[in-house]
């Protein structure tokens, strides 16, 4: 495809067009990443201007334990395995306190989908890390797993949420997603919930006032059309609910999964792929890298390319050298706060809801300026 299609498309763009599948598809076949990272750029900046945000969480798996067992992951372990493990609840509180310190706005928890453990232990964690720390939100259970609390408690998605918001739940994660296609889904996680049932447990979390993220994990066996598609049921159930904060699209990481022969997307296609998804999903304010799986450098382009936040484990430096953490499990807050400046953008500390706690605007040397 070549580079006159794209400019057919850059005025939709300018005068902020909604565009259609083939228009998406049109993106999807061209080669010419620096015009989509600019059009990207532009429609990336009428949401958020030159702001990039990040937000200081920490992340629990309660369980890698997983009936489902999706042959893209590489966590999920069965009972009996020497590795398999699930947390007590003193456990999950003695991981809280010892992030305390780090001045954590959140915890991200998703978990495997246990065989044995009762609606009743994930109740008990939630209402437990919120006694403890009472000011953290708490962003988790992936659609999947609300999905699957209900079947096992025998109670409607509905009740599951209002039990778990009863509980402190603050707001749902974007995983389980996958490519929200039945083809795509039987060949890859046919234990779990389909599509339809994903989408159920956002329709109602965003009724009963939950915000939640959205997720695709790219890469794997879906064809361009199922990407767009995918987009598209994201961009359809937001046009009617408006309960998505961010999109993160994933790609995906061969490693130890039962797909070993893939190979993981590139640079290019990592960066095409956050292009197109904040073109096609005009209604979504953010578009989140998860710099862990995208890698750093990718994660730093990525802000030429229509991304306005960084995602993942943030450290302050001197905890990083007392805790000897590897450099690709955690960033300083300085490192971070260099790579935006550096692409030209204003860092922004922000809570689970995007509510600002600190602008950078002095060229991120780390003295904030209150809002
Ligand atoms: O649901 C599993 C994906 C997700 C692999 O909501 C894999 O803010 C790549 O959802 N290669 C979990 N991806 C992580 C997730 C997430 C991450 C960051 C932020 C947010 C958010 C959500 O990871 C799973 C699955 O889609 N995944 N295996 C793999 N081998």
């Amino acid at each position: 495809m070549t580079k006159n299609n794209l400019h057919a498309m850059a005025e939709k763009i300018e005068n902020a067009e909604r565009l259609t599948k083939q228009d998406a598809m049109t993106l999807m076949d061209s080669n010419d990443i620096l015009q989509l990272g600019r059009l990207a750029d532009r429609a990336k900046e009428r949401k958020t201007g030159q702001q990039v945000f990040f937000n200081v969480n920490q992340h629990i798996n309660l369980t890698n334990i997983c009936v489902s067992r999706c042959k893209f992951c590489a966590f999920s372990r069965d009972k009996n395995d020497a590795d398999a493990y699930a947390m007590s609840l003193d456990e999950v509180l003695e991981k809280a306190r010892s992030a305390r310190h780090l001045g954590i706005t959140e915890f991200h928890i998703v978990s495997g989908l246990h065989p044995d453990l009762p609606f009743e232990y994930y109740l008990d964690a939630i209402s437990s890390l919120k006694q403890e720390m009472p000011e953290v939100h708490i962003q988790a259970f992936t659609a999947v797993e609300i999905d699957y609390f209900a079947k096992i408690a025998k109670l409607s998605k509905r009740d599951v949420l209002l039990k778990l918001k009863d509980a402190g739940l603050g707001s749902l994660p974007g995983g389980g997603a996958e490519i929200l296609n039945h083809r795509v889904r039987e060949a890859v996680c046919p234990k779990k919930a389909s599509s339809n049932e994903w989408l159920e447990v956002m329709k109602t979390a965003h009724s009963l006032g939950l915000k939640s993220n959205a997720t695709m994990l790219f890469g794997h066996i879906e064809s361009p059309e199922e990407r767009i598609d995918h987009l598209l049921t994201l961009r359809e159930l937001q046009d009617e609910t408006g309960g998505f904060q961010s999109f993160i699209p994933l790609p995906f990481h061969p490693q130890n999964t039962e797909l070993p022969e893939l190979k993981k997307p590139t640079a290019f296609e990592s960066l095409k792929t956050l292009a197109i998804s904040r073109l096609v999903l005009d209604n979504f304010d953010h578009i989140k890298a998860f710099w862990i799986m995208l890698g750093l450098k990718v994660a730093q382009l990525s802000l030429l390319f229509g991304v306005d936040d960084l995602d993942g484990t943030v450290v302050e430096e001197k905890i990083t050298h007392a805790a000897g953490a590897e450099t690709d499990q955690s960033i300083s807050r300085d490192e971070l706060l260099s790579l935006i400046t550096e692409a030209g953008r204003i860092p922004v500390e922000r809570d689970t809801l995007y509510n600002v706690i600190r602008v950078y605007n002095n060229g991120g040397q780390g003295v904030p300026v209150e809002t």
